[in-house]
């Protein structure tokens, strides 16, 4: 048999919980072990989305690549979010240590119960569409949008550069 073709992967990273920078830098840290090498967008702090009662946030994006199956990938990513200390409440959107969102595999299409990518709010996000489109502004979803086009219609005003993408290395 022969081993699957990588894909490119976007994932998401935030926390708003502990120290937020040393976090991401860990969740960066540990994924560059499964997936080798990484390029990592700026750093942002975020207002909260969704649940707004809550601490804000840092963003980020990361793009790797992988020959791992969609959950085999996943696994890897809820894997690292318990080392770093996530647990999982019944709070929707609530406060976290870290989240690793798959946002984008390829140009797959996944609708699983414990998978759906494109990460299904990812389009309305301005603390994704900002850090995503430090890599790849021309990147399109799998239903044809262009990242650099959906950048321009989200609300940023709450997405704040705090570090250039060296914060990660
Ligand atoms: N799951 C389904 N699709 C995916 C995917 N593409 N990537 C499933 C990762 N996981 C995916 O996630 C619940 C389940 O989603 C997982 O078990 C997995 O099988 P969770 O992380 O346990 O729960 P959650 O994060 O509270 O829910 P959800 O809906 O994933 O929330 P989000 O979308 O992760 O949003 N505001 C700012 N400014 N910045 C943030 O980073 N994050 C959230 C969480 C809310 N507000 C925020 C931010
Ligand atoms: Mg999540």
């Amino acid at each position: 048999m022969t081993d699957p073709e990588p894909v490119d992967v976007f994932l998401g990273l935030g926390g708003n919980l502990g120290d937020r920078r040393a976090n991401l830098r860990a969740a960066v840290q540990e994924l560059r072990a499964v997936l080798g090498e990484l390029r990592v967008s700026a750093l942002y702090e975020t207002a909260p989305w969704g649940d707004t009662d809550q601490p804000s946030f840092l963003n980020a994006v990361a793009r790797g690549r992988t020959a791992l199956a969609p959950l085999d990938l996943l696994n890897e990513t809820q894997a690292i979010e318990r080392e770093l200390g996530r647990q999982r409440g019944n709070r929707r959107w609530g406060p976290r240590p870290i989240d690793i969102d798959i946002l984008l595999y390829g140009q797959q299409t996944i609708d699983h119960p414990r998978l759906i990518v494109p990460h299904q709010y990812m389009q309305v996000r301005g603390f994704v569409l900002r850090p995503l489109a430090d890599l790849a502004p021309g990147r399109t979803l799998p239903n044809g949008a262009l990242v650099g086009e959906l950048l321009t219609v989200v609300n940023t005003d709450d997405v704040r550069r705090i570090e250039g993408p060296g914060w990660a290395d």
